[in-house]
């Protein structure tokens, strides 16, 4: 077997490890903060001659990132692919890895490190464990729970507040946690489930705290973009090829990527800016026209792409029914009811998206994208429809969406490893067998649907009609609706 790529190698970057420098702790260090966050520390590093900032990298729940990264010295590389494609990279700003699991203790420490600054999240949707709807974290939640008395915390919120607690002990230096997940408002969120985690902790602990935290944390808002696949073997054996030796943490993306960030750190940050990043932006539209355009498309093309047998969503995208789909829940749902960032065209931006999406060396699949569902539907499809109705707009493609995804989740689609719910959704549905009955269940199901969107009667209508189509027609009766739709005043 070949050698691994570690800080001997000669292909990689020789620097000595600073003393002074500042760190970063990235909570979930899969391959979109690879691909993503850590590429914009490295170039702010590289941008201010040297490394100024180094990322302790943690896992949540599989070793799998350490295994990969550890026997590397953390060093992994990025390679973009599809149009435009920059050369492959080296990232040598990971300094170590961590399992959060195992390694709770030694987590807690680094956020209560004085030289720690910023703690960014990759997290996921679920790994907030907020009741939806709320912002505030789920004290009904195992994990949670078992945190709330525990000084070795395995979820991520408790990881944080243990850490700002020991942290605020020591009088340490102000700090803040970067959200990076695909959310709403998700600074605003991380700050609703911190707090109200602490303020659940007995009154000893609880006031101090909540106190510190308040003039010493800052959770800014931001908008994150980039796809990045899940890394493969071909990924790898392409690294190799690249770099001579065997890199077992390498990803790929595209070579688009993304970040607007509210100006709002409580102390020193990377000059992230330097590496593109916009800072002050207009966060908030940013954030909403990604998630509704992007994301929404997204999950649309992943859902509609299971359902017809596309493995990858460049696939889905070249079906021209589900093309026309997307473009036509964009142009009549989204963009009449999306306030768009200052200085960008709605229909240019949705133009991009579907361009990105067709990038056919990327091979993200529409497993990936059709994961977690029941997280995903809120913030990117469930949104455009409370809007679509208040405004008198039937939100009939959007509702094509939710009926795709109940049809993957009742076909057996969402099972526990991609969908947090998957028992909760099997129990709703039970024996149920017609349309109608089905997705009455599922719409009632809460944690993925508020009453409002869930219980209106219009809106369940269209999602029934659609799901009715893909149960009992399949994709010939599928794309013949659409057609009709579309002839359609
Ligand atoms: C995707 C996102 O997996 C998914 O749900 O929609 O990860 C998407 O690729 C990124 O948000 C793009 O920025």
């Amino acid at each position: 077997m070949s050698p691994r790529l570690n800080r001997g190698t000669p292909e990689a970057v020789e620097d000595e490890r600073e003393q002074d420098a500042l760190l970063i702790v990235h909570l979930g260090f899969g391959a979109f903060a690879r691909a993503h966050t850590a590429v914009y520390t490295e170039e702010a590093n590289r941008a201010e001659g040297g490394s100024s900032w180094e990322i302790v990298a943690v896992t949540q729940r599989s070793n799998t990132v350490v295994d990969e990264l550890a026997p590397q010295d953390g060093l992994f590389s990025v390679l973009e692919e599809g149009e435009g494609a920059a050369d492959p990279r080296l990232i040598t700003c990971v300094r170590e890895v961590l399992s959060g699991p195992d390694r709770s203790e030694t987590v807690v420490e680094r956020i209560a490190d004085d030289r720690t600054r910023v703690v960014a999240l990759t997290i996921t949707e679920k790994g907030y464990r907020a009741v939806p709807g709320t912002g505030r974290a789920d004290l009904d939640d195992p994990l949670v729970r078992a945190d709330l008395q525990n000084r070795a915390p395995t979820t991520a919120v408790g990881q944080i507040v243990r850490g700002l607690q020991r942290r605020a002990d020591r009088g340490g230096a102000p700090i803040t946690v970067v959200s990076c997940d695909n959310l709403p408002a998700n600074g605003r969120l991380t700050s609703g489930v911190v707090v109200s985690f602490v303020e659940a902790l007995p009154e000893a602990e609880r006031v101090a705290l909540l106190a510190w935290i308040e003039q010493n944390t800052a959770f800014p808002n931001t908008m994150v973009d980039r796809m990045v696949p899940q890394p493969t073997p071909a990924v790898r054996a392409r690294a190799a090829g690249w770099l001579g030796v065997r890199d077992a943490g390498a990803v790929s993306c595209e070579p688009y990527r993304q970040w607007v960030v509210e100006d709002a750190f409580a102390s020193h940050r990377p000059a992230w800016d330097k590496a593109g990043a916009v800072f002050g932006g207009d966060v908030e539209a940013w954030e909403n026209t990604k998630l509704r355009v992007l994301n929404a498309s997204h999950s649309l093309l992943a859902y509609l792409g299971l359902f017809a047998g596309h493995a990858s969503i460049n696939e889905a995208v070249a079906d021209e029914t589900f093309a026309g789909v997307c473009r036509a829940m964009l142009t009549e749902e989204v963009v009449p009811t999306l306030d768009v960032p200052r200085g960008v065209d709605a229909e240019d931006y949705c133009a991009s998206v579907l361009h990105r999406f067709a990038n056919p060396a990327l091979g993200h699949t529409t497993a990936k994208v059709g994961s977690d569902g029941s997280q995903k539907l809120g913030p990117r499809l469930l949104s455009t429809a409370r809007l679509c109705l208040d405004a008198g707009i039937e939100p009939r493609w959007t509702a094509l969406a939710v009926a795709a995804w109940m049809y993957h989740v009742v076909t057996g689609g969402a099972t526990t490893e991609d969908e947090p719910l998957a028992g909760r959704l099997r129990e709703a549905v039970g024996e149920r067998s017609s349309a109608e009955e089905t997705v009455r269940a599922l719409l009632s199901c809460k944690g993925v649907f508020d009453e409002t969107t869930g219980g209106d009667p219009g809106f369940r209508a269209a999602v029934t009609r659609w799901y009715a189509v893909l149960c009992f027609g399949g994709l010939g009766a599928l794309r013949e609706e659409v057609a009709l739709h579309h002839a359609a005043p």
